[in-house]
Order: C-alpha cells, then structure tokens, then sequence
C-alpha cells in the first residue's frame, strides 16, 4: 500500500466541508518543504549554516550587516525560482473552487502558491520577489544588481531591502484584517504546516476556534494548536491534501 492510500481522512471532517460555503486557509514554510525550500526552523545549511533564520529576519540584522542579510535573500530568491510548486499547493488551488469564498492566507515568501494556480492570496509577510527601499519604503518593481551590496535605490539612492515582514514590523494592515475576518467567519479553518510560533499570525486559527469554527491542523509534527484544534491531520501537506480534495469527490 502507497503512503497516499494509507491516508484517512475522518468521515466528519468530509461531511462537513462538504456543507461548507467558507473555508479559510493558513499556510506555512512546511508547505513548501516538499518543493525543496527549506522551513523557516530548520537549521541552514553550507553557506547559511551558522546563521539563524529569526537573526537574520530583523530590521536590527539587516543595520547590523546589510550586505549579509541581502546574500541570504538573494540565495532564498534563486532557490525559489529553481523549485517547482508541489502536490500540496495545486491540491488547495483545486480545492478553492468548491466553496463560496476560499480564503487562501500566506506566511510564505516564496510565491508558490500563486504558480500553483492559486489566486488572490493573502501574503501576511511579504514576497521574496519585490524590494523596496529600507530608508524610505519606496517599492521597486526592478533593480540593478551593479556590484553594490545591497544595491541602491533608484529613486533616493537608499539601500534596498526585500520587501518582506521582519520582527517588529507591522503585516500588511488590509491583509491582516481580511485575514481575521475570513478566520472568524468561516465554516472550516485550516491550519497548515506552521509551527504556530509567530504572531500576529498564530492568533487566527484561535480566532476561528473562539467563533466557534472547526479548526484542521495538517502538520507532520504537534504544535501549540494541536491540543486546541477539532482536527489533526498527521503527516506532510503534499501527501495529506491530494487526498482530502479526492475525498470530497
Ligand atoms: C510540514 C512539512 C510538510 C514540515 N507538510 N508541514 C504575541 C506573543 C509573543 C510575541 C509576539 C506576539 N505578537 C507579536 C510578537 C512578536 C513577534 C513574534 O511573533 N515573536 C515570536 C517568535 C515570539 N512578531 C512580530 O514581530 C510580527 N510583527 C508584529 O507583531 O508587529 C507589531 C507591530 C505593529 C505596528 C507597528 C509595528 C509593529 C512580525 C512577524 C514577522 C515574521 N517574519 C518571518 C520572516 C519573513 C520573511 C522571510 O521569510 O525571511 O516570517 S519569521 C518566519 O516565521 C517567517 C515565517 O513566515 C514565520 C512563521 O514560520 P512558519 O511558516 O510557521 O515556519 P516554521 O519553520 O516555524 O514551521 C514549519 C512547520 O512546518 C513545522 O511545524 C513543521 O513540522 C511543518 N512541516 N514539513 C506540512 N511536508
């Protein structure tokens, strides 16, 4: 027997997103573990190994070392764009169609889910993809990598930045918003491949359990939600959520 078949999913769990007209969905790093992106907890590794990822993801980091802090983002961009989305993203791009509203919420940088076919995600830390300027906040579609590290900002000549959320940096206010009410007015809330630790991120699956919606943990390994959670899907994401969508016909 495949690993695939040996996956059940509680028949309660089918009924009720089959009556389900909203569903929302968080998402994280161990989504994209099976494309080959390395979680946020995971210990780097070569070059990056003797650094960790919550030192390097702060705007204190970034004064202390810009040019470091840019390398990584650099490595992390190029790695993206030579991984590919996986079974667990296109499952919830097939799965999006099936409800009314499908929020589709992101911790991610890496973009994957909007390769897959997903629409209007909810990227509540950034994108890997864009910059801006860290002195004036100028978002820049393009820049020139002209030897300078990091380079410059074409509109003030500050030092460019990704534009993604560090420590003690506010999310996105809309998202952010949006977000919470999708978690408080949905019918089922998923809580995928997270650890849990982040906040304000972490707080949405307990606002969904505090209006009262189911809330569905897939993670391979426990987490703070897990005791608090109505369901525990064990397991990788990208195995686990083929078999879901199958389940619902
Ligand atoms: C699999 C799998 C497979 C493996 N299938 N699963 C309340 C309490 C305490 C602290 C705070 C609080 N509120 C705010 C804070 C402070 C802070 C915080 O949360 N600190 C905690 C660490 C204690 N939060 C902030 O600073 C936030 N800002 C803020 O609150 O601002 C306030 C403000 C308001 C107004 C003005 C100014 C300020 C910002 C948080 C930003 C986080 N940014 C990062 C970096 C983004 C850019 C980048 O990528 O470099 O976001 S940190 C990092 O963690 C990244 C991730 O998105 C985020 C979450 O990590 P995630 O996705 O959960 O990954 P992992 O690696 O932790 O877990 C992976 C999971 O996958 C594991 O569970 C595996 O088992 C599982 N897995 N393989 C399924 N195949």
């Amino acid at each position: 027997m495949s690993a695939a078949q040996a996956i059940t999913i509680p028949d309660d769990l089918v009924d009720c997103l089959r009556s389900a007209r909203h569903v929302a969905v968080l998402t994280g790093a161990g989504i994209s573990a099976e494309s080959g992106v390395p979680t946020f907890r995971d210990a780097l590794s070569g070059l990056w190994a003797k650094y960790r990822p919550e030192v390097l993801a702060t705007p204190e980091a970034f004064v202390r070392n810009p040019g470091l802090v840019w390398e990584w983002y650099t490595w992390r961009r190029e790695l993206v764009r030579t991984v590919q989305p996986n079974e667990g993203h296109r499952a919830l791009a097939r799965l999006a169609d099936r409800f009314e509203t499908f929020t589709l919420i992101t911790q991610n940088v890496d973009g994957l889910h909007q390769r897959a076919g997903s629409r209007e995600v909810i990227e509540l830390h950034g994108n890997l993809a864009r910059v801006k300027c860290f002195e004036q906040g100028h978002i820049i579609a393009d820049w020139q990598e002209d030897g300078t590290v990091p380079p410059r900002c074409p509109r003030c000549q500050g030092r460019l930045r990704p534009d993604v959320v560090w420590f003690g940096e506010a999310l996105p206010e809309a998202g952010l918003a949006a977000a919470f009410a999708a978690a408080s007015d949905c019918d089922v809330f998923f809580a995928i491949g997270t650890s849990g630790l982040v906040h304000p991120a972490a707080d949405l699956p307990l606002a969904a359990l505090r209006a009262g919606r189911p809330v569905v943990e897939l993670n391979p390994e426990p987490t703070p939600l897990s005791r608090r959670c109505t369901y525990q899907l064990r397991g990788n994401s990208g195995a686990i959520l083929p078999v879901l969508v199958a389940a619902l016909g």
